[in-house]
């Protein structure tokens, strides 16, 4: 009989493994928004409906829980997205000398 010996790998000669190479999930970031005592409320909600697309609905919902928790995620987006958004809305607010202050952190 002819004894075939595994090789130095440790896996029988000729038996082809695949090898599946890992693919690596780019971080997320979670876009938060923070509660302050002067922004007006509905500065808040166009704000969410501007740079978030979200409908009017939605964004009161989100800016309620602002006022009433101190702050909510309001998205998930890649770095670059998540940046741009933060840099948009402090940038926004800050055009119309409101504190409202927005902020990023990793998932
Ligand atoms: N607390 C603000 C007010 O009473 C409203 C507000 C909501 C401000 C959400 C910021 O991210 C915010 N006018």
């Amino acid at each position: 009989m002819t004894e075939r010996k595994d090789g130095p790998d440790g896996n029988e000669p000729g038996v082809a493994l695949k090898t599946r190479a890992k693919t690596q999930r780019p971080p997320m970031y979670k876009v938060l928004l923070l509660n302050d005592d002067y922004t007006p409320m509905e500065f808040v909600v166009h704000v969410l409906e501007r740079f978030f697309g979200l409908s009017h609905a939605q964004a009161f919902e989100i800016m309620l829980t602002v006022h009433k928790k101190g702050l909510a995620v309001v998205g998930v987006f890649s770095f670059e997205i998540a940046e741009t958004k933060v840099a948009q809305v402090m940038d926004f607010a800050r055009r119309h000398q409101h504190p409202l202050q927005c902020t990023l952190e990793k998932e």
